[in-house]
């Protein structure tokens, strides 16, 4: 299976993320990239290819011109008003108040955000733009007949909302990858999300949507971020009614429990018959991630790309979250390992 990767995904280079009422450094670092690339030419996996340049057309597929916009300019809007550090939304439109967007840059960055700890620096803008283009390189790959690809993404995309960053997330990578495969002309694309958290941005994204069906496996939202989506009533709205399917576990869940939900997912997708699947790949369910609850072993996710294969789509994987950065490559490359077994 090929891999693209983009170096510029170094742009992203925080060094605040709010937690539990201080500034940490972000789980969402660098070093997570590079070490799956590390174990993609360690495990000899397939060539690595750079990403092609598609510009915003895609994006604006996606995401709205506003936001897109705000995004491109945050750092620099930032900058010029003198703030001390990196550039954190404090403040939102709460139940009652007004949605429309202010002039100032505080007011605009909790108009476009859902949550705070996903700190904007100077070269994010680059980087979200080079994750995009990862995922759109890939997903080419795939289209044009590959089998799988697997887009190395860097920042993830699952949390993005058409308008709202959050969640590490700004662009997202899985979402403007499916609508590429529908403007090319496949007529059902499924999109599965099987990092640890809800794709929120996902979901709402194409809930109202049948063209799409998106399902997410994830830790119980009454008890993990993104607190507000996820629950397992969420199943779409008039088109897309019966097109979202949401898969909640708690704390402590196995391989052997969060299988039967990939069970219950890819009975799913084979009946939905989708002409391309997008696979949202987060290692966070891995026993030792630092923000997470699921239980998997290192060995669960060849097991988990293994029933991904049996399938039989062309699949797209992109990447999202995973934070033991020991582990990650491991993980990951497990996956697509099992996958390339599988098949
Ligand atoms: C992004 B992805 C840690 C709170 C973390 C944000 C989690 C974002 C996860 N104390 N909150 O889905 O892996
Ligand atoms: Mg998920
Ligand atoms: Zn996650």
């Amino acid at each position: 299976m090929k891999t693209v990767f983009s170096p510029l995904h170094n742009r992203r280079t925080a060094t605040t993320e709010l937690d539990g009422g201080v500034l940490i450094a972000p789980h969402e670092k660098p070093s997570r990239a590079e070490t799956i690339l590390g174990r993609v030419k360690q495990e000899q996996l397939g060539d690595v290819l750079p990403p092609e340049d598609f510009g915003l057309e895609p994006v604006l597929r996606v995401h709205t011109p506003d936001y897109v916009s705000f995004l491109q300019t945050c750092w620099k809007d930032w900058e010029a008003e003198d703030k001390p550090g990196e550039a954190i939304p404090a403040v939102w439109p709460g139940r009652g108040m007004r949605e429309r967007v202010p002039k100032d840059i505080d007011g605009r960055l909790g108009y476009y955000s859902f949550a705070a700890e996903t700190s904007i620096t100077e070269g994010t803008w680059d980087a979200a733009c080079a994750s995009a283009n990862v995922a759109l390189t890939a997903q080419a790959l795939v289209a044009n007949g590959e089998p799988a690809a697997f887009a190395l993404c860097r920042p993830p995309g699952h949390h993005a909302h058409a308008d709202l960053l959050g969640g590490y997330c700004f662009f997202n990578n899985a979402a403007i990858s499916a609508q590429a495969f529908r403007d090319q002309g496949a007529k059902r694309v499924a999109i599965l999300d099987v990092d640890f958290h809800h794709g929120n941005g996902t979901q709402a994204i194409f809930y109202q949507r049948s063209d799409v069906l998106t399902i997410s496996l994830h830790g119980d939202p009454d008890l993990v971020f993104p607190h507000f989506l996820g629950f397992e009533d969420e199943t779409g709205e008039g088109d897309g009614n019966g097109y979202n399917q949401n898969l909640v576990y708690p704390p402590g869940t196995p391989f052997e429990v969060w299988r039967e939900g990939l069970e219950t997912a890819c009975q799913r997708i084979t009946e939905y018959q989708p002409e391309a699947l997008v696979i949202a790949l987060g290692v966070d369910t891995f026993e030792d991630d630092p923000i997470s609850f699921f239980k998997l072993t290192s060995a669960d996710y060849l097991l988990m790309g293994e029933r991904l294969a049996t399938l039989n789509l062309p699949t797209l994987f992109t990447m999202e979250g995973g934070y033991d950065v020991d582990a990650i490559g491991v993980n990951v490359v497990n996956v697509l390992k099992g996958f390339e077994r599988g098949r």
